[in-house]
C-alpha cells in the first residue's frame, strides 16, 4: 500500500486535480449541440435491445476495461495458483482504476480469507470471486427512482463545475419526455449569463418548458418561481440546475441549501431527489465532493458522469460503497442518448 500512496502522490501532483472551470466546460460545450452518438473511436452508437446495450456499455466502459479486466488477464496469466503476492499485485491493480483505499482494502481482505480457505485455487476462481464482491459493493439499499411517485417530482442537481450537471439534467429532460411526462427545466445556475443560455439551448432542443430569469438573479428567487409555475402548469418532472463553484467555498453550500428549503416550502415532500453529479474523470476527487456534499445537503442519488473517457471507472465502485447513496445513472457521452440507467449487474458484466 506504501508503494501506491508515494506513487499516487506523484500522479496527484501533476493533475489538474479535477478542477473542472466553467471555462472549460464552455469551450467543450459545442461538441454535445450535434448530440452525436457516433462519435471517435469507432464506438458503436445506442441502442436499447438487450444485446446492444451490452456492447454500447462494453464499447463506452474500454478505457476501465482494459485497465481493470486487462490488467488482472495479466497478473494472473500463467499462474497456476493464486498466493499472497498475486493478491498484492491485485490490490495496486485495483488502487490504479480507482476503486478507493477503504473499498480495496476490503475487497483484498475477503480474497485473503478464501485465500486461507483455500478456496481461491485458480485465476478463474478469482477472477469470479472479484466479480461477485465489486456486484455486492454496487448493490445499495435504496428505493428507486420513481419519477410518477410524485407530481410534481422535483428533482435538484448539485456538484461543482464542469462535472456535467446541465448536460444530464438536459439528457433526463430527453428521457422523461420520451416516456411521455411533462418536464420543466430550471436555471437557477444564475451566476454566469452562459450557464441559462445552455440550458435554455437544450431545453429547446428537447423542446421542454424552461423557467430562467436574468443573470445574477436570486436563484432561490428562480426556484420559487419555477415551483409556483409548475404546480400551477400541471408539470410532471421539475429538473433544477444549479451553480458549482467550488465545493470549498462555503456560501455555494448555503445557497443550495436556501434554495432547498425554497422547494420544501413550496411542496413539502420535496425536492424528491438531490441527485449529485459527479465527474468519474476526477477519481478520489469524487469521493470528496461526495463528502462535503451530503454533509450538506443530503444527497440522495449519485450520477457518474464521462465514464466513456476514463480508466477509473472503479470509482464507482467506491463511491457506492463508501457513502451506501445508490448511482442513478452513469454518463457515456455527450448524446442525449448517452445517460443509462445504473445496472449493478449490467456494469459488471460489461467491465469484464
Ligand atoms: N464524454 C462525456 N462528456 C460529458 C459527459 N457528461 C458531460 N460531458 C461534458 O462535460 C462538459 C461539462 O458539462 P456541463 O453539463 O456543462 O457541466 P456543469 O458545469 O456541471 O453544468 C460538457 O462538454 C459536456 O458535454 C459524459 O457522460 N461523457
Ligand atoms: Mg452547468
Amino acid at each position: 500500500m506504501a508503494r501506491w500512496f508515494r506513487r499516487k502522490q506523484e500522479d496527484d501532483s501533476t493533475e489538474s486535480a479535477g478542477e473542472n472551470t466553467i471555462e472549460s466546460s464552455q469551450s467543450e460545450e459545442s461538441s454535445s449541440e450535434t448530440g452525436d452518438l457516433s462519435v471517435e473511436n469507432g464506438v458503436e452508437p445506442a441502442s436499447e435491445t438487450t444485446s446492444g446495450i451490452f456492447t454500447y456499455m462494453r464499447s463506452r466502459l474500454q478505457k476501465t476495461r482494459k485497465t481493470l479486466a486487462g490488467q488482472i488477464d495479466r497478473l494472473v496469466l500463467g499462474k497456476k495458483e493464486i498466493d499472497q503476492d498475486v493478491l498484492e499485485e491485485l490490490e495496486e491493480v485495483l488502487l490504479t482504476s480507482d476503486l478507493g483505499v477503504a473499498t480495496t482494502q476490503k475487497l483484498i481482505a475477503s480474497m485473503e480469507e478464501k485465500l486461507h480457505r483455500r478456496e481461491l485455487t485458480d485465476a478463474d476462481r478469482l477472477r469470479i470471486h472479484l466479480k461477485d464482491e465489486i456486484r455486492r459493493f454496487l448493490k445499495v439499499e435504496a428505493s428507486a427512482l420513481d419519477v410518477t411517485g410524485h407530481k410534481p417530482f422535483v428533482i435538484l442537481a448539485v456538484g461543482v463545475n464542469g462535472v456535467g450537471k446541465t448536460t444530464t439534467l438536459a439528457k433526463l429532460a430527453f428521457r422523461y419526455k420520451q416516456a411521455g411526462l411533462r418536464v420543466m427545466l430550471v436555471a437557477a445556475d444564475t451566476f454566469r449569463a452562459a450557464a441559462t443560455e445552455q440550458l435554455s439551448n437544450w431545453a429547446d432542443r428537447v423542446e421542454v418548458e424552461l423557467v430562467k430569469q436574468s443573470s445574477g438573479a436570486d436563484p432561490a428567487a428562480v426556484v420559487y418561481d419555477a415551483m409556483a409555475a409548475a404546480q400551477a402548469r400541471g408539470v410532471d418532472v421539475v429538473l433544477i440546475d444549479t451553480a458549482g463553484r467550488l465545493h470549498t467555498k462555503v456560501n455555494l453550500m448555503e445557497e443550495l441549501k436556501k434554495v432547498k428549503r425554497i422547494i420544501s416550502r413550496q411542496m413539502d415532500t420535496a425536492p424528491h431527489e438531490v441527485l449529485l453529479i459527479l465527474d468519474a474523470t476526477t477519481g478520489q476527487n469524487a469521493i470528496s465532493q461526495t463528502h462535503l456534499f451530503h454533509q450538506e445537503l443530503t444527497v440522495t442519488g449519485l450520477v457518474l458522469t464521462k465514464l466513456d473517457g476514463t480508466a477509473k471507472g472503479g470509482i464507482v465502485a467506491g463511491a457506492c460503497q463508501e457513502f451506501q447513496i445508490p448511482i442513478r445513472f452513469i454518463g457515456l457521452g455527450e448524446g442525449l442518448d448517452d445517460l443509462k440507467e445504473f445496472d449493478p449487474e449490467q456494469f459488471v458484466a460489461a467491465l469484464f
